[in-house]
């Protein structure tokens, strides 16, 4: 039988809730975690080895045995742009998975409010800048992450479609590039917070005379810290509840070499920094346009250094290793 939507007021109140964040070990999953614990709601998760939501059954069964009441997708498979360029079908066939999964077993288990976690990835590669939410599907996709941004377009899409069929109250955030404890320190798989963090630190004790940087150094990137993305999800969770997807960025960007100057100085690393061109530098500029989640009430509060700085921190605790 098709469960039949609650029209669900805002804002949604999250206490007393059984709350399922997939994907909790994630640098996302574990920040939500944390964010979540100041809300009186009651958090469930399911450990990799006990759940792999790439298997609709299983994935289902789990569904229908815990009857979690809000969902929140931050389960994915995710990597930088070497690691997403290199395994194609791990990216596409592992999200799709994942999305049908959790989205298609939280509809048929009537989840009250579901958050579904894209990527600003999904705008195309040419996209004017800032980019609004309206740019999706307006051009061709930066074809190092292309098998990343199809499979998070998917997802988005499936939520809409949930929304616009069954009336289910399922909204997507869409992050721009995060960073943060918890991160992947992976020298070839991590995004360029973690990669730069590590190379930096080890540069440091070995007193090495330069680092590399991939690429020209030219793209400009916006990094959010994670903590802020969580705070963002528990806002949206709250007070929004529509069918078009939802930036979530900090407004300002970067580029990579000021980006790499800054880390190498939060890591106290004084030597040079050289640009290797035969890397790939991706989409040339990632800045989201974040006036609609501005004008709902929430902005992003940790400065750039100051997140780069407790990341580090983290990584010196031992994430990194
Ligand atoms: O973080 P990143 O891999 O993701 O790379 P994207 C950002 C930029 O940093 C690129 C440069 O211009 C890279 O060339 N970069 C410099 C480095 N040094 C490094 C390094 O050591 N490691 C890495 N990884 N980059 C991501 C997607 O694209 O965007 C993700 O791959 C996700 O899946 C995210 O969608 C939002 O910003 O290029």
């Amino acid at each position: 039988m098709t469960p039949q939507p609650t029209a669900t007021a805002l804002p949604f109140d999250l206490a007393g809730r059984r709350v399922f964040v997939a994907g909790h070990r994630g640098m996302v999953g574990s920040a939500l975690v944390r964010r979540l614990k100041s809300e009186r709601c009651e958090v469930v998760t399911a450990d990799r080895n006990a759940l792999d939501l790439t298997r609709q059954s299983d994935t289902e069964e789990w569904l229908r045995r815990n009857r979690p009441e809000v969902v929140i997708v931050a389960a994915a498979k995710v990597g930088g742009i070497a690691y997403n360029n290199a395994f194609p079908v791990d990216f596409l066939a592992d999200n799709l998975a994942i999305e049908l999964n959790v989205i298609g077993g939280s509809f048929a288990i009537g989840v009250r409010k579901l958050l579904f976690l894209g990527s600003s990835c999904i705008y195309p590669r040419l996209a004017p800048q800032p980019m609004t939410e309206d740019m999706l599907l307006t051009g061709p996709l930066e074809p190092t992450n292309e098998w990343y941004a199809v499979a998070k377009i998917a997802g988005v899409k499936l939520v809409e479609a949930y929304r616009r069929q069954h009336g289910a109250d399922f909204i997507s955030l869409m992050p721009t590039n995060l960073y943060g404890p918890g991160d992947n320190y992976h020298p070839e798989h991590s995004h360029v917070p973690a990669a730069l963090i590590r190379r930096f630190h080890e540069a440091k004790l070995a007193n090495a005379p330069s680092v590399t940087v991939w690429g020209t150094g030219r793209p400009r990137r916006e990094f959010l810290a994670v903590d802020d993305l969580a705070d963002a999800c528990v806002f949206a969770l709250k007070n929004y509840s529509d069918g078009r997807i939802l930036n979530v960025g900090t407004g300002r960007d970067i580029t990579i070499a000021d980006f790499a100057r800054l880390a190498a100085d939060v890591v106290g690393y004084a030597g040079d920094i050289v640009f290797d061109a035969s890397r790939p530098d991706g989409a040339p500029q990632k800045l989201l346009d974040v006036s609609r989640l501005t004008k709902l009430g929430w902005t992003a509060r940790t400065e750039l250094r100051d997140g780069i700085a407790a990341a580090y921190q983290d990584f010196l605790k031992g994430a990194g290793r």
